[in-house]
């Protein structure tokens, strides 16, 4: 079975706004149609179950939900991990707080405590000294949030030994740690360590299905076998429960089975653009920044302006601060694509030149 044909206008595109835009491939069209399902909310979709029993496996949890996104699967952690009114630590652009619209306030009723970081990753001894003990006065920290890879930071991985500090500091406190592992398996692809090694430091993470992994939809929040219980009942509350939820889930298998190796292609289109984009006039990379499947770039002139310039170049991307671009690579994207994002970038630069040079406050050659 063929994927489904896109109009030529989409299909010349090359779309960097996000590893999300991905479509299912043809093997994923396959299963789907052959997916045998049933109710999962009534707890009996064969095909759900064979996808949560495989993401406990390779995250080493007990148990794991299929949720439908990856904000509901890291929202449904905070609130099954606190009371209302307890502190939870996390990096002040984490995922949860930047782009989740408000809802650790709303539905776990929880206090944000931000911290800065080094490219997503806090200061362990800082997150130490930030956890406090429920009194009279302070609300009590029952939670540290991290993000791995950290989406803001241009898909920075936190160091291994950063995630072994945050463990040993959340056990000398009693405090839970949660991970918005959105790409977490481009972390562990990256490092060339198991997702184990990761997610053994944690006791709750959520990981996406739907951004490199390219499944059309879908999450997976794993941990011990009470806390996905609770989880369950709050992807109820939450009107996330999915009846013939196979269909999707079997996306979800094709993508842990078939997906995750590829990652390091992604990551290797993304270095490549990011070698190639330097000494460019009127924008910037910092090499040393691009360690998996997002480059940042920085640009002289406003980034609103080179996302429209590149745009008529067929190169699609999203701006992530007045003057830098993210441009994200997934399995959509291939090494001919690069190359014509590439020579986007180049064309823009020569056709904007003297408008370049004007805001860099450089002579016009
Ligand atoms: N990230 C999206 C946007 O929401 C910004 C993107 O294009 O990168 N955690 C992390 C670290 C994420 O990057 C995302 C999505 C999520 C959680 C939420 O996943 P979904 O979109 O499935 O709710």
């Amino acid at each position: 079975m063929s994927s489904p044909a896109f109009p030529p206008e989409v299909e010349n595109l090359v779309d960097l706004r996000s590893d999300t835009v991905t479509r299912p491939t043809p093997e994923m069209y396959e299963a789907m149609a052959n997916a045998p399902v049933g109710d999962d909310v009534l707890g009996d979709d064969p095909t759900v179950i064979q996808l949560e029993e495989l993401a406990a496996h390779m995250t080493g949890k007990e148990a794991s939900l299929f949720v439908p996104s990856g904000t509901m699967g890291n929202q449904i952690a905070l609130a099954c991990h606190c009371q209302p009114g307890d502190a939870i630590l996390i990096e002040e652009e984490a995922h949860i707080l930047y782009y989740e619209v408000g809802a650790p306030a709303l539905l776990a009723g929880v206090v944000s405590w931000t911290l800065p970081s080094n490219r997503g990753a806090m200061d362990p001894d800082h997150v130490e000294r930030r956890i406090l003990k429920a009194n009279l006065h302070t609300p009590g920290t029952t939670l540290i949030c991290l993000e791995n890879t950290h989406n803001r930071a241009g898909g920075a991985i936190i160091p291994l030994e950063y995630m072994e500090a945050y463990r040993a500091k959340a056990d000398s406190h009693g405090v839970k740690v949660h991970l918005d592992g959105a790409r977490v398996f481009n972390a562990a692809i990256a490092l060339g360590v198991s997702l184990q090694d990761i997610t053994d430091n944690v006791d709750s993470v959520n990981f996406c299905l739907s951004k490199g992994l390219r499944s059309p939809i879908g999450s997976m929040l794993c941990g011990d076998a009470a806390f996905i219980e609770k989880a369950r009942i709050w992807r109820k509350r939450l009107g996330g429960g999915m009846r013939q939820a196979g269909i999707l889930a079997a996306c979800g298998i094709v993508s842990l089975t078939k997906m995750v190796d590829r990652l390091a292609e992604d990551h290797a289109r993304a270095k490549r653009l990011a070698v190639a984009l330097q000494g460019q006039p009127g924008i910037s990379v910092d090499l040393d920044t691009v360690e998996t499947n997002m480059v940042l770039v920085n640009t002289v002139a406003p980034a609103g302006d080179w996302q429209a310039w590149l745009q008529q170049e067929g190169v699609l991307c999203f701006p992530v601060g007045s003057n830098r671009l993210r441009l994200v690579f997934h399995g959509d994207i291939s090494d001919e694509a690069t190359d014509r994002a590439i020579e986007a970038f180049k064309e823009v630069a020569s056709q904007n030149c003297d408008q370049l040079h004007a805001i860099a406050g450089l002579e016009t050659k």
